[in-house]
């Protein structure tokens, strides 16, 4: 028997139901979960839908850190829910303020070889502390707190293993750049990065955790790295010791594949618009005007990215040209960052400061002018996600942010003829949780009321799947369609608890039409078909992308491929993700033809595999649906829910 991986020793250490292998459908039990406004009020409607006294994780916590502009009574609102909701069913609170969820778990909750499950795709984060993190819908969510197992298709394990030593001006987000680069954003669902060799010493828990962050970009199921001395001086300096415990794949453990990285030979790396794996060199880039540059988000907002670039900045100004904004991560980096002195040199440089939350990297705020160049070291740079659509937004380090604010141009930091700031992290942070609320004991608990705004419906339900499909192709679109696609965040967020007006904006970036369509066809007792290419659902995990359209009487996507979450968010909401068998014959089909499947509920249950028929153009057309037995209930049932509560 070879050695076992990371991946393997936590997933065989949390095994409810199948066995470690290819391909193998497996259940785990999940001892954290986490969620954040944006995603969680619907999960804990869900969860409240299933009648719980009390959640049954060993920890849960709710995070509010993406809605937190507050424009009208919506936002605040859903805090209240979150805020009671928390404290009636024994789930700890990170109140608006407080910081963004990842950063924040990373550094007050994480711990190494646990599982943890969250409501947001950045959830294998917490993967820089050894910690097997998957990002998930908020129903999955809601059923880990109920207790139940979290089910997936048993993930192959890349080994990636880095060597060398990161030259100065190169830090952690050029690696997982690198990391794009080589695997793209396309072809890795169903695979866990797994990160080791020597050139792990050098890298501190924070910078772990950008690179195990933006892993999801790629696509995979999550990124783990080992738990080792690092991890235990991270602990320690959030006096966290005691949750440290050793982890490290065996010496002869075996991998699908292994990619070597020398970090001695990285330089500074950019992503282009409008897609995290459009790579290139910054040299290559370098001299295009820059109007904004946004430092924050959970990919780089830790206390040695803003220090790195406040050292950086210290006694110079921010170029006439370019609007600087930063968000820490947490409240902990903002407080260590004053301290320390940092906060000053940032102010004094021009810096704007934004609130410890989502912000720009949401498009909640700080949208840039039109046809502006923005360079973020956020994780995504999708079409419109800023909330402006013409403008042209870059990702990269905090050091190549740096180089943009002082020359106003995209520079490669080496330029800057600089003595590179290393920044020692402090032995001990800071540390004051009084924005994290624990819930109180099981009786006071059962006394809270919980409050609900006039913003929050109930979660709607889907009906049983019907015996025949009789559906439009409302919408035909190309490749690569993200979550932001199907159903925008920014300002529209603000309606996540108000399904019927939220699915008012469905595809409103693609096309403002969809809308009126869908509920026209809805209102001829038609079903509404969703046709698109490679990629389908690529992106952020928010479950409103198979609600909304749901509520829109979608019943079917037919697709090239999907990426893992949203293929999951589907089911779970009734609606089936079919993939053509043939990928030549999505050009056979057009917006506004008649799709038929006679007879699914039959096929479903025996087979996975049917024919479309296509009766605006007289032909016909196979597609597979590859669902585990579980998954075709829950279809037939309309969803999750409906099998659960029965
Ligand atoms: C994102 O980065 O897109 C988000 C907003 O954090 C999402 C969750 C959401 O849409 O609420 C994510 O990554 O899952
Ligand atoms: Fe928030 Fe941006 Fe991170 Fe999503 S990617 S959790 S919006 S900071």
């Amino acid at each position: 028997m070879p050695g076992k991986t990371i991946t393997e020793k936590i997933i065989t250490d949390h095994l409810v139901k199948g066995k470690f292998g290819p391909d193998e459908e497996i259940a785990l039990r999940i001892d954290q979960t986490l969620t954040q406004d944006a995603t969680g009020t619907m999960a804990y409607l869900q969860f409240e839908s299933m009648g719980i006294p009390r959640v049954r994780t060993e920890l849960s916590v709710s995070y509010i850190d993406h809605n937190t502009v507050q424009i009208g009574f919506e936002n605040a609102d859903d805090h209240r829910y979150l805020q009671t909701v928390a404290q009636r069913y024994g789930i700890h609170l990170s109140r608006a303020g407080n910081g963004i969820c990842h950063q924040v778990h990373l550094e007050r909750f994480g711990r190494p070889g646990k599982t943890l499950i969250g409501s947001d795709s950045h959830t294998p984060t917490g993967g820089g502390l050894g910690m097997l993190a998957i990002g998930v819908g908020g129903l999955d969510v809601a059923l880990a707190m109920a207790g139940e197992a979290f089910w997936l298709t048993c993930p192959r394990v890349v080994g990636i293993r880095l060597s060398g030593k990161l030259r100065p001006w190169v830090s952690a987000k050029d690696i997982i750049l690198k990391v794009l680069e080589i695997f793209s954003a396309k072809g890795n669902v169903g695979t866990v990065f797994e990160y080791g060799g020597e050139g792990l010493a050098g890298l501190a828990v924070p910078e772990r955790a950008t690179i195990a962050n933006m892993g999801a970009e790629c696509g995979v199921t999550t990124s783990v790295f080992p738990s080792d001395e690092q991890t235990r001086r991270f602990l320690i300096a959030q006096g966290r010791e005691s949750a440290w415990i050793p982890l490290a794949a065996d010496p002869d453990a075996s991998y699908d594949r292994i990619v070597e990285i020398d970090l001695s030979a990285l330089e500074p790396l950019a992503a282009m618009p409008h897609s995290p794996d459009n790579v290139s060199l910054v040299r290559k880039i370098a001299g295009i005007g820059v109007n904004q540059v946004c430092l924050g988000s959970c990919t780089n907002s830790s206390y040695r990215d803003l220090a790195t670039v406040a050292r950086i900045l210290k006694g110079r100004s921010v170029h006439p040209d370019v609007s600087f904004v930063i968000a820490p991560g947490s409240r902990q980096v903002l407080e260590n960052l004053l301290r320390d002195g940092y906060l000053e040199d940032l102010l004094a440089s021009g810096a704007r400061l934004m609130e410890n939350a989502c912000g720009f990297c949401i498009g909640s705020g700080q949208s840039p002018r039109s046809d502006a160049v923005s360079l973020r070291t956020s994780n995504r740079n999708f079409f419109g996600r800023s909330g402006t659509k013409d403008a042209r937004v870059y990702l990269v380090s905090p050091e190549t942010a740096a180089a943009a604010v002082l020359s106003g141009r995209i520079t490669d930091p080496r330029e800057l003829s600089l003595p590179y700031p290393e920044i020692a992290l402090p032995e001990r942070f800071h540390i004051d949780d009084a924005l994290i609320l624990a819930p109180p004991d099981a009786d006071t608990a059962g006394t809270v009321e919980v409050y609900r705004g006039p913003n929050i419906g109930e979660p709607p339900a889907n009906t049983p799947l019907p015996e025949d499909l009789r559906m439009e192709a409302t919408i035909k679109v190309g490749d690569a369609i993200t979550t932001d696609h199907i159903i925008p965040a920014g300002d529209r967020m603000k309606y996540r608890s108000n399904i019927p007006k939220y699915s008012e904006y469905v595809f409103e970036i693609v096309d403002g039409e969809f809308y009126r369509r869908a509920r026209k066809i809805q209102a001829e007792g038609r079903q509404n078909a969703i046709v698109a290419g490679v990629s389908y659902g690529q992106g952020s995990s928010r479950e409103h992308a198979a609600i909304c359209p749901m509520y829109l009487g979608v019943r079917a996507v037919i697709a090239r491929s999907f990426e893992r979450i949203h293929a999951a968010n589907l089911v779970n909401f009734g609606i089936l993700p079919l993939v053509f068998a043939d990928g030549r014959d999505y050009d056979g089909v057009d917006q506004g033809d008649s799709l038929e499947i006679p007879g699914i509920r039959k096929s479903l249950a025996e087979n996975g595999s049917f024919v479309v028929e296509n009766r605006t153009k007289g032909t016909s057309f196979r597609v597979t649906c590859d669902l585990t037995d579980r998954q075709k209930r829950m279809v037939l049932a309309g969803g999750a829910l409906n099998l659960r509560n029965g």
